[in-house]
């Protein structure tokens, strides 16, 4: 058994969060991964608060564990997601994409865990100052919208940087992942893409596969022009942002051009056109399996080759 503070302040059985990745982590795939001992979480996204909410009514109904409902903060919608996520006494709230620190007193005061991610040493000690109870770390490896610095350098030195539990994201997708980062200081991890290729995921079968068949070079990243980076799979679009991108096309348009692309690939199953979120660990995902398999085989493998690398290098 690998346990951590995560799982205590958690109230899970083991230091797996699966990603809030928007359209993708629906009621479904969240209520699979806390079945199975890990943190569920509903990918709020860009959705209105009354769509998150029958997700998290849908969820309540299918896992009696402790789930968490991703909030991006770019969303137009972010306030009254807030609402329905207090209202409904969600257990974790996860944050991407900004600073959640205005909500924060209100979620601590219903016992809410709050947990954003962080992409600086700085941000991490901003957001333990103002009372989160840990950090996700997510390096660039990720997929969706990333930051700039990587897992294996990030992840140490937020480690160093504050008490609360750091959780490491981005190229983390098996056994070895999870070793790793805890060894780099981790006491918990957050996986995205493996979960897309599991059973219960609701993605349109075309994007589990599209993973399943990525190899280690074609995540790739488009939007940095705009400062606002995304990591997706190779296609037809993100070949149509590379040449607009080198033609100067303004950042607006660019923005304008992706919206509604991640529904067209998720939902429609259109991955030449659409918006493929991955991460960079793509290429490792082999198969499309049970949620409880792919934890079951990822906690075996992970005190498989800690022990074994202890032998391995020991005289
Ligand atoms: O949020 C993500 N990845 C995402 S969100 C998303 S959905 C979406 N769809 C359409 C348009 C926009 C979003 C797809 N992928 N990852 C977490 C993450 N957060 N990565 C980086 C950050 C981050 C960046 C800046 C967190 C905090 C931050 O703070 C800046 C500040 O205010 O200091």
């Amino acid at each position: 058994m690998i346990y951590t503070r995560v799982c205590e302040i958690l109230g899970i059985e083991h230091p797996i969060i699966q990603g809030g990745m928007a359209w993708v982590a629906t009621a479904e795939l969240a209520a699979a991964v806390s079945n199975a001992g890990g943190l569920g979480i509903i990918g709020a996204g860009n959705a209105p608060a009354d769509v998150v909410e029958k997700e998290i009514i849908k969820a309540k109904g299918m896992t009696g564990k402790p789930f968490g409902v991703n909030v991006m903060l770019l969303s137009p919608f972010v306030d009254e997601v807030m609402d329905v996520i207090i209202k409904n006494k969600v257990k974790v709230v996860t944050t991407g994409a900004g600073n959640p620190g205005k909500y924060i007193g209100r979620l601590k005061e219903i016992g809410t865990r709050i947990i954003p991610v962080v992409p600086s040493v700085a941000l991490a000690k901003r957001m333990e100052s103002m009372g989160v109870d840990a950090v996700i770390v997510e390096g660039t490896e990720a997929g969706g919208h990333i930051g700039e610095l990587t897992t294996m350098c990030l992840v140490p030195q937020i480690a160093d940087a504050v008490r609360v539990p750091v959780i490491a994201a981005g190229g983390i997708a098996d056994g070895r992942g999870l070793a790793a980062a805890m060894i780099l200081g981790a006491e918990g991890v957050q996986i995205g893409t493996r979960f897309v290729c599991s059973d219960e995921c609701t993605a349109h079968k075309n994007y589990k596969e599209a993973i399943v068949k990525a190899k280690d070079r074609d995540a790739v990243v488009t939007g940095r022009s705009t400062g606002h980076p995304v990591r997706c799979l190779k296609n037809r679009l993100t070949r149509e942002f590379e040449y607009l991108e080198q033609r100067g096309i303004s950042p607006e348009e660019i923005e304008k051009l992706g919206a509604g692309k991640l529904k067209e690939a998720v939902v429609d199953g259109n991955v030449e056109s659409g918006s493929v979120m991955a991460g960079q660990i793509a290429g490792l995902v082999g198969d499309i399996k049970p949620v409880k398999e792919i934890i079951d085989q990822l906690l075996k493998e992970a005190e498989n080759v800690m022990s074994d690398t202890m032998q391995i290098f020991r005289r």
